[in-house]
């Protein structure tokens, strides 16, 4: 159901006050309000304008380790001016206040900026470095100053890359494990700021539903989930959370 009048927000705020266990499920479109690129909805965003099975592929990187770690670096320069914006203070306010299990798609790490204690990465996070060689556990903060390829300094073979989770390459057993159990026994979940198109993230939703969840979306635009949501937001989720969080303090 379509549903974008006044009375939403003060539903929205009604529904997250009654729910028992409220996931909420982000993705690149919550952070776009702070000025970082999405994947696919517009003329910039990254999947426009370059090839993803070249930049966020093993594959790849094994072709040019050098392209992909500048691409990477550009990046992380981007994000490290970035910061958190009403979506990201506000999520992390109702995590204090409410029995909310927060799941992201973002590598970027704004929602633990804004204070959020708990956030299941499922796609790993940007500022971590881990060594590609898959007999190596190698795994480091990125530093700052390293703005050319790293050869591991464990095992001294292979190139660290960004411990982010590539096309093809499975998610962390334990976080896509917990996102699962989360989305099974929630009663309300929310989607924000995905285009519900990359699995098995956009496969959380299906679940929560099969299990009797609420489901409501928020996105400017339609995605593959809208037609399954109970409700639709259609409106930047910075500007939502603007009008929610007086009707929540
Ligand atoms: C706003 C807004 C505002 C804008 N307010 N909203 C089942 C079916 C079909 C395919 C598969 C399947 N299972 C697996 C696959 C293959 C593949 C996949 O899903 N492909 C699809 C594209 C078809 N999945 C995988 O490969 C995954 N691995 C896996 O499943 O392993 C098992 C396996 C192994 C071997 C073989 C097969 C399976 C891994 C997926 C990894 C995704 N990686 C990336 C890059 C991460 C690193 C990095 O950041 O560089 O993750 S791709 C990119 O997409 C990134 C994102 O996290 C992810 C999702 O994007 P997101 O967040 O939804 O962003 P956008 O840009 O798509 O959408 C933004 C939205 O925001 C839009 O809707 C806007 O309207 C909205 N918006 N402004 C609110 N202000």
């Amino acid at each position: 159901m379509l549903n974008s009048s006044e009375k939403i927000i003060p539903q929205l705020a009604a529904q997250l006050l009654s729910a028992q266990r409220i996931v909420v499920m982000t993705g690149a479109g919550v952070s776009a309000e702070s000025g970082i690129s999405t994947f696919r909805d517009s003329e910039d965003s990254y999947w426009s304008q370059f090839d993803p099975m070249t930049l966020a592929s093993l594959d790849g990187f094994s072709d040019n380790p050098q392209r992909v770690w500048h691409w990477y670096q550009w990046r992380r320069q981007q994000i490290a001016l970035a910061r958190p914006n009403p979506a990201h203070v506000g999520l992390a306010h109702l995590q204090r206040r409410l029995p909310l299990y927060l799941i992201t798609q973002n590598v970027d790490g704004l929602h633990q900026q804004a204070g959020s204690q708990q956030v299941c990465e499922l796609h790993g996070n940007i500022f971590i470095n881990q060594c590609v060689s898959v007999s190596c556990n190698y795994r480091e903060q990125h530093q700052d100053n390293a703005s050319d390829l790293i050869t591991c300094p464990q095992c001294q073979q292979a190139y660290l890359r960004p411990g982010v989770v590539w096309f093809g390459e499975c998610l962390a057993a334990e976080r896509l494990e917990a996102a699962d159990l989360a989305s099974r026994d929630c009663d309300l979940f929310l989607s924000m700021g995905t285009s519900a198109a990359v699995y098995p993230a956009a496969g959380f939703a299906a679940l929560a539903k099969q299990s009797g969840a609420q489901i409501i979306e928020i996105n400017p635009a339609a995605t593959p989930l809208s037609e399954h949501a109970d409700w639709v937001i259609r409106a930047p989720v910075g500007s939502v959370f603007e009008r929610l969080m007086p009707l929540l303090s």
